[in-house]
């Protein structure tokens, strides 16, 4: 498996699946969520709705996929991470859960390249520095990373560009 950090809008990397920062609701919102659902149109709410309907949305943690419309990805996989307030020891645990549980369903469903964006890092104010080291660890953990082949994280602004280089160099010096 190959890491890759790219400074980059998300919703323009052509992998098999590209990981979104949604809401319980799975109906959209701001932030990436906004992005992924403008530029990928009406079929993603569409089956977001139909999962809806299925399971009553997605709790925090957990994840859920569906095509990806008009984007140049195949899928997306909707996660919802935590917000960072109340009892920090959970919220870690539920972002690096947002990390597996999207791997676990990339593997189920053939993907071998996948992106994801800081989840949580924006409106959900998780710490960018803690954030990024939750996802590369769960990332490198994942008893079946060896079934995909890249993995891209992809960074919004310079800060997280940087704290993403900084910690997997740090890795590689191990
Ligand atoms: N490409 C890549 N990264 C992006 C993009 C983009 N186009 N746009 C923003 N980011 P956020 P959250 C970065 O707020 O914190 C929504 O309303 C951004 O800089 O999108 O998990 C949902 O519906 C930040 O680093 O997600 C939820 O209600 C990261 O993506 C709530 O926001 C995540 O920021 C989720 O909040």
């Amino acid at each position: 498996m190959k890491i890759e950090i790219l400074k980059a809008d998300i919703t323009e990397i052509h992998v098999d699946a590209i990981v979104n920062a949604a809401n319980t609701s799975l109906l959209g919102g701001g932030g990436v969520d906004g992005a992924i659902h403008r530029k990928g149109g009406k079929v993603i709410l569409d089956e977001c709705i139909q999962i809806r309907n299925k399971q009553g949305g997605c709790k925090v943690g957990e994840a859920v996929i569906t095509t990806a419309g008009n984007l140049p990805s195949k899928y997306v996989i909707h996660t919802v991470g935590p917000v960072w307030n109340g009892d920090k020891e959970e919220k870690k645990n539920l972002l690096a859960a947002c990390y597996q549980n999207s791997l676990e369903l990339a593997v189920e469903n053939n993907i071998k390249t996948i992106a994801f964006p800081g989840i949580s890092t924006g409106i959900y104010h998780f710490p960018k520095d803690k954030a990024a080291e939750i996802a590369i660890k769960t990332v490198l953990n994942f008893d079946k990373i060896s079934e995909i082949e890249k993995v891209i994280f992809v960074c919004f602004d310079d800060e997280s560009y940087k704290i993403y280089n900084d910690l997997l160099e740090k890795i590689d010096k191990k």
